[in-house]
């Protein structure tokens, strides 16, 4: 099997700086050999160039930094659509989750129906509207639905990305009010911590699974490293106590390593500035090894 890495040191989306060195962190921790000893052929296409603004504006402006959010997703789009079309498994590290955008945009017009895992202890639903923070690493979810600023929705020149019943939110334990709102008024699956303590991992991931398998021909992988319990993943710039543990995590990857339904990844939010000793980068390619079928082999 075929994939290609794609780096998005990106931190523009968020207010903590840091998050850009999270390609680095991973290929640190191993993300490639990981992988090349599962025998994937991978190329490594390097990181995206990401033009910093001279003053990383600190005002509460609606939609922080989105010129140059725009202008590298509108980058990663078109290098995740290329490799796709080589047949080629596009694995994103970012960065925020901003990236997700761009990811998104690249992905989706290759399928009719394209499920997303959202693991995460947010929602990311966000628009301008709504956004407490105007952090775009908030909206990524919302803006691929359709909803939002236009430059946001319409990026890679086609709206909406993704249909809202092919959405499945694990983890969440940080919602704003107009994302519990948006998640009410079209029906989005969501387990929060609240139903995977009462169902336990193994109950979600599977009807997480037998859902997607009658609803889509494709599904994205969209991994936030702060869905984790931040004493397992201190390398965030929003934790959030009472995530989901290191085994829970990895037996959600070892049942989607089993269902051979993740058609493309995309890992976020490591921040090694706010790490202990690369702790965090360690556990997600960890956890990728465990989606890439390490315990099938
Ligand atoms: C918050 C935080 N809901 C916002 N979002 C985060 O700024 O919109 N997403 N941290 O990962
Ligand atoms: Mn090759
Ligand atoms: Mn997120
Ligand atoms: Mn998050």
């Amino acid at each position: 099997d075929k994939i290609s890495l794609i780096g998005v040191p990106m931190d523009l989306g968020q207010s903590r700086r840091g998050v850009d060195m999270g390609p680095s962190a991973l290929r640190y921790a191993g993300a490639i050999e990981r992988l090349q000893n599962l025998n994937f052929d991978i190329h490594d296409l390097g990181d995206i160039p990401i033009n910093r603004p001279g003053v990383i504006e600190d005002t509460d402006s609606k939609l922080k930094n989105l010129e140059q959010v725009i202008e590298a997703n509108e980058i990663l789009a078109k290098m995740v659509d290329e490799e796709i079309k080589k047949d080629r498994f596009p694995l994103i590290l970012g960065g925020d989750h901003s990236i997700a955008i761009g990811s998104l945009a690249g992905i989706s017009k290759h399928y009719e129906n394209l499920g997303v895992i959202w693991y995460d202890a947010h929602g990311d639903l966000n628009t301008s509207d709504t956004s407490p923070s105007g952090n775009i690493h908030g909206m990524p979810l919302a803006a691929s639905l359709g909803l939002g600023h236009e430059r946001l929705t319409n990026l890679y020149n086609y709206a909406p990305k993704i249909k809202p019943e092919n959405i499945v939110i694990i983890g969440a334990r940080s919602l704003d009010p107009g994302e519990k709102d948006l998640i009410k008024e079209l029906g989005i699956k969501v387990y929060t911590m609240h139903e995977i303590d009462r169902l336990g991992m193994s109950k979600v991931l599977e009807e997480t699974i037998n859902y997607f398998k009658e609803h889509t021909d494709g599904v994205h992988l969209s991994l936030d490293l702060d869905g984790l319990d931040p004493t397992e993943a201190p390398g965030v710039g929003t934790p959030v106590l009472g995530g989901m543990t290191y085994r829970e995590s990895h037996l959600a990857m070892e049942m989607l390593a089993e269902s051979n339904m993740i058609t493309s990844l995309e890992v976020v939010e490591v921040n090694p500035i706010l790490d202990e000793k690369n702790k965090t980068a360690t556990l997600a390619v960890g956890l990728m090894g465990s989606l890439f079928g390490e315990k099938l082999k």
